[in-house]
C-alpha cells in the first residue's frame, strides 16, 4: 500500500495531485506540522525526518522530497506514462525538470522575495530573472516540460509556477498564464485542490 503523509493546502497536494493522474489505490495520513506562524509542531507519526511534507512509505521504503516521491511513483508504474523511465526518450529532461523546483525554481524566487542579493558563482541556482526568463523561453515552444504530453514534470515544477504566480513571486507573462491554466485545469487537479494551489 502507498501511504501518503499529508497536511491539506501544503506541497503534499502536489503528490495526492500525482496520485490521482496515475489512479494508484492509496492511503493518506493526516499529519500536524510546524506553521510560519509559530503555530503547529512536528507529528511523531510522520516518518519525514524534518517533520515535513509529503512523506511517502510503501512497501518498507520511506521517500521525502517531493521530486523523489514523484520520480518513485512514476518509475513504480510505468504503464501510466506519467514519467518517461531509464532507457526512454526524455529521460534525461525529465529528471532535470524534476529536481529544478527544489534545487532553482523556489531557491532563487524565495532568496529575491527576501531581498537577499544572488551571489552569482556562490549559489547552486541562478538569478530570478534568469529563472524567469529559462522558464518563459521552454514553456514557449510546447505546452507541457517535456513537449506535448503531460508529465510529473509539470505536477512538481509546473506545480511550483502555479503556486509562485498565484503568490505574485512569478512574473505573469502570457507563457506562464496558459501554461498554469492548462495544468489547473485538469480534473485531478481539480479534485485535490479545488480552486487552491
Ligand atoms: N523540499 C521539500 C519541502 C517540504 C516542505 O517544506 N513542506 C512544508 C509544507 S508545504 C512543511 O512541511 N513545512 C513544515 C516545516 O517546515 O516544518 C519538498 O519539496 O518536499
Amino acid at each position: 500500500m502507498l501511504t501518503l503523509f499529508h497536511k491539506p493546502k501544503t506541497r503534499s497536494n502536489s503528490i495526492m495531485w500525482l496520485l490521482e493522474e496515475l489512479g494508484v489505490p492509496y492511503e493518506t495520513k493526516e499529519v500536524t506540522i510546524r506553521s510560519m506562524d509559530g503555530s503547529g509542531a512536528i507529528d511523531p507519526a510522520n516518518p519525514h525526518p524534518h517533520g515535513k511534507v509529503p512523506a511517502l512509505e510503501h512497501d518498507g521504503n520511506r521517500v521525502f522530497e517531493t521530486g523523489a516521491i514523484a520520480l518513485y511513483l512514476t518509475d513504480l508504474f510505468p504503464e501510466k506514462k506519467l514519467g518517461p523511465v531509464p532507457g526512454e526518450a526524455l529521460r534525461g529532461e525529465y529528471l532535470s525538470w524534476l529536481f529544478y523546483r527544489s534545487g532553482v525554481l523556489e531557491p532563487a524566487l524565495m532568496m529575491r522575495r527576501l531581498g537577499v542579493k544572488h551571489m552569482q558563482g556562490a549559489m547552486g541556482w541562478a538569478e530570478a530573472s534568469e529563472v524567469e526568463t529559462v522558464l518563459n523561453e521552454t514553456l514557449a515552444l510546447r505546452p507541457y516540460i517535456l513537449g506535448d504530453s503531460f508529465s510529473a514534470a509539470d505536477i512538481v515544477t509546473g506545480g511550483g509556477i502555479v503556486y509562485l504566480l498565484r503568490f505574485k513571486m512569478l512574473a505573469e507573462t502570457p507563457v506562464l498564464t496558459e501554461y498554469a491554466q492548462r495544468l489547473t485545469s485538469r480534473p485531478a487537479f481539480i479534485k485535490v485542490m479545488g480552486d487552491h494551489t
